[in-house]
């Protein structure tokens, strides 16, 4: 009978944490104030994206995402009072990722600042179908992916473009490399599983900038904040800071995808684990939570940091 009642008492637990867990991961609204408390004006900050911007820390765990952080840079840049819309679920791939954002009209149209991210999912679920496949060099999950993800993309982006209020702002950020550690690991053959998903990843992130740009939005490369040192390191010969060679450039990659691929395919060695990111001559930060995928509260704010070098 004890056990009876305490499996009924688990149970309830269990079912009113699940319940608070499964709203934990989705939507969010809040008030972010300057740290003095006080404001002289206000502004509405919309996110639309995955379990990165959701804050997604584990079941039952929601911590403050790059969306949160950057709305707090807003608050203080503008002497605001932000409201902040997290409007993100974990687990989405792009093409519920662009329902979202078309069945959130209200705040779109309200926002001064938008911005989105995805991708992340179409990517993780193709890159576990390829590791169970026993034929490496079929790259068809990859290859649909890619292709997901741009198709649904451009769809939110036109959502994002056609409905969106005069002057604000809208951030598009690439995906960065979870576990890419790991992936340099496998073997395909004479490659590595990394030389497979490089390819792929580099189109998809290229494609995200490009779209961004051609609709005069901002992009930012969740790639290099995550994925290359804040300094120049003896993982290749040269002199120029790690980063400078792989960040995705306006000027030179706008409507050429072969400059952004050649340049970062001769600068692979370079790319690097985001547990170990380098961020001086002689400190690292790690960027990622121990399930290789989410970003730590480091990570978050250097994707914050990195939103707010492109647009405040
Ligand atoms: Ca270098």
């Amino acid at each position: 009978m004890r056990t009876k009642v305490f499996a009924i008492a688990f149970f309830a637990t269990l079912t009113a944490l699940t319940s608070s867990a499964l709203a934990g991961a989705g939507s969010e609204s809040r008030t972010l104030r300057p740290a003095d408390g006080t404001y002289t004006t206000t502004r509405v900050v919309t996110a639309f994206g995955d379990s990165i911007v959701a804050g997604y820390c584990g079941i039952f765990c929601r911590a403050d995402s790059y969306g949160v952080f950057y709305g707090r840079r807003v608050a203080e840049a503008r002497d605001a009072s932000v409201s902040y819309r997290g409007r993100a679920q974990s687990g989405e791939v792009m093409s519920q990722i662009a329902s979202r954002v078309a069945s959130n009209l209200t705040d779109l149209r309200a926002a001064d600042t938008i911005t989105i991210e995805g991708c992340g999912n179409d990517f993780l679920d193709a890159r576990k179908s390829y590791r169970n496949q026993s034929d490496c060099t079929n790259e068809t999950v990859l290859a649909t992916a890619l292709d997901r993800c741009r198709t649904n993309l451009r769809t939110a982006l036109n959502t994002i473009a056609s409905n969106r209020k005069a002057g604000s702002q809208v951030l598009v950020m690439t995906l960065y490399y979870p576990g890419l550690n790991s992936d340099k690991g496998r073997t395909c053959g004479a490659g590595k599983h990394f030389d497979v998903f490089i390819d792929y990843l580099l189109e998809a992130n290229w494609t995200m900038c490009n779209e961004a740009w051609s609709r005069g939005f901002k992009c930012v490369d969740g790639l290099a904040s995550f994925n290359a040192a804040d300094v120049d390191t003896t993982l290749d010969a040269d002199t120029t800071v790690d980063i400078d060679q792989v960040r995705i450039n306006q000027a030179t990659d706008a409507g050429n995808f072969p400059a952004y691929y050649n340049r970062v395919l001769a600068s692979k060695a370079v790319l690097t684990d985001a547990n170990t990111k380098r961020t001086g001559t002689s400190t690292t930060a790690d960027y990622l939570q121990s399930d290789d995928t989410h970003p730590t509260s480091a990570g978050h704010q250097r994707l914050a940091a990195d939103h707010a070098a492109a647009a405040l």
